[in-house]
């Protein structure tokens, strides 16, 4: 035991845990309080030595983020057998019940999880297709390293597959252009040029109100053996080949191209469905008849604010009671095949065997409406289309796999969670927004705090936070008559009844919105 020797009080930790080849995030669980807790740390050296919780030094990263996809999926739901491949990720790992997005739109939303900051501090309040996201929407900005450029600027070989950042689907896809990309993110990067609209098959419009493809609702069911065209298939294709680069040792001889050859990756694939158009082979619709497909009860009351029905059917799409069916089924339909594709991720790891020392997360950029409050799509700020899926799994810490966690997180918790998975918090840009969950990863930290989450729309003119219990949201700056509501998840989680102006809730409403006030305030912080 060469660690009886080693002199507490002048030892260099980040030297130690390098040459042993271990994981920091273990190690920064060890406090020591003085240089006679000598028992205490023999034990961690046997720790070290004896234990690998995680197989590699510096993990590597695969973050999977679909696109427009909500919680009415496989792991989230009582739903058998939806999503094999999503369960099976959930069996591997944590899933987090009540993650929301910061802006339920692609572009914002992903620029905010990515940069680690709230959309009213980077300034990605829309869609946009301008190269370098955040760093040129707010300058002062210039030098704030994305969650995938912090890795690559701490040595890690990042990658990007298709859709992180803002890319318009369908047409950006079809272009095969990178839409809105941080560049300096990565030290690769491959846009899918995929058919979308123009995929081999019949494209049925279903929403006669709104003719504009990637806002409309249409669906095409290919004929079966065709899924190899697809977008999302041939993102997952060329993320597989990454994985074999990265897998592969070095050959001897000359003429060797592996760029940062010992680096761990941090790879990103964006997979577009369920985004529309809602593309997908048949026998992922066979499990779906739209005659089957049971629509939400639609019920709403006089005291909701106008600002929050901005997206029902009437107002845009139009559809009769026939194509919202149709809509859902073909929704969920390219739910199995996105999901497929996750499942053909996970295979490549374990086939290349590094799925022991890889981090996989899976999220999608913001929730979704399917005729809640006759809302569809994205935008509003009911629950359905803020809050997201959330799946984060560290291998190696068995005993949470499979568990849920229920406390309220966000989406720019992402960035301060994985460096500190990967033992690099302490060297994290200071301005980061969101707080760490690898407590909730490695220790199955159960206990609810009262975290708030915060998301914004309409360029901020519509903001709401998320409480364990309730929901409050103010549509315009400050208080008016009819700009408010307050909902009651514990007894009303399809948010039905408006409480705002209940004289037994003007407590929590006091309450709730000084929460907003500081949720508003953090996330405006002027950088
Ligand atoms: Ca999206």
């Amino acid at each position: 035991m060469f660690a009886i020797i080693i002199d507490v009080n002048n030892f260099n930790f980040s030297v130690f845990q390098r040459s042993l080849k271990m994981n920091k995030a273990m190690i920064q669980q060890f406090k020591f309080s003085s240089t006679t807790d000598g028992l205490k740390f023999l034990i961690l050296i046997y720790l070290l030595i004896f234990t690998s919780f995680l197989e590699a030094n510096e993990p590597n990263i695969l973050l999977i983020i679909s696109d427009d996809l909500n919680t009415r999926i496989g792991p989230y739901m009582e739903i058998d057998k939806h999503t094999p491949n999503l369960d099976r990720l959930a069996n591997e790992g944590v899933k987090f019940s009540k993650t929301y997005c910061q802006y339920p739109l692609c572009g914002p939303s992903r620029a905010s999880f990515m940069s680690g900051l709230h959309p009213e501090t980077n300034r990605v309040l829309n869609n946009s297709d301008k190269l370098g996201s955040y760093r040129v929407e707010n300058p002062s900005l210039a030098n704030h390293p994305s969650m995938a450029g912090f890795f690559r600027e701490h040595g890690y070989y990042t990658a990007r597959v298709s859709k992180i950042y803002h890319m318009g689907v369908p047409g950006g896809i079809e272009r095969g252009a990178p839409g809105g990309d941080e560049p300096d993110s990565w030290d690769y990067a491959y846009n899918v040029m995929g058919p979308e609209t123009l995929s081999p098959g019949s494209l049925e419009l279903l929403s006669p109100g709104n003719l504009h493809y990637g806002s409309n609702f249409s669906r095409m069911i290919l004929d079966n053996g065709l899924e190899h065209t697809q977008t999302d298939y041939l993102a997952a294709s060329q993320a597989i080949a990454i994985l074999e680069n990265r897998a592969a040792k070095l050959p001897d001889g000359k003429y060797k191209h592996k760029n940062k050859a010992d680096s761990p990756f941090f790879l990103a694939v964006g997979l577009v469905r369920p985004h529309v158009p809602l593309i997908a082979p048949e026998n992922c619709f066979e499990l779906y008849p739209e005659n089957e497909v049971e629509l939400p009860s639609v019920v709403i009351e006089e005291n909701v604010p106008e600002q929050a029905l901005k997206r029902q059917n009437n107002k845009i799409w139009k559809m009769n009671e026939i194509q919202k069916q149709q809509t859902i089924s073909a929704y969920m339909a390219s739910v199995r095949f996105m999901d497929q594709q996750v499942g053909r991720l996970l295979d490549a790891l374990d086939r290349l065997k590094i799925r022991k020392e890889t981090i996989v997360i899976f999220i999608s950029d913001h929730g979704y409406n399917l005729g809640e409050h006759d809302c569809w799509s994205k935008v509003s700020l009911w629950e359905g289309s803020v809050r997201v899926p959330m799946i984060i799994s560290y291998p190696g810490y068995k005993k949470n796999y499979g568990t849920a966690c229920e406390t309220i997180t966000e989406l720019i918790d992402l960035y301060p969670t994985l460096t500190e998975l990967c033992g690099l918090s302490n060297e994290q840009p200071e301005i980061l927004q969101g707080k760490s969950l690898a407590g909730y990863v490695m220790k199955n930290k159960t206990i609810k705090d009262e975290s708030i989450a915060y998301t914004i729309s309409y360029g901020g003119k519509g903001a709401t936070i998320r409480s364990n219990r309730w929901r409050y949201t103010r549509w315009g700056e400050d208080i008016e008559i009819k700009n408010e509501e307050l909902y009651d998840h514990l007894n009303d989680p399809e948010e039905k009844n408006n409480l705002v102006q209940e004289p037994d809730q003007k407590e929590i409403l006091i309450k709730m919105r000084g929460k907003f006030e500081q949720a508003r305030k953090k996330a405006r912080k002027k950088i």
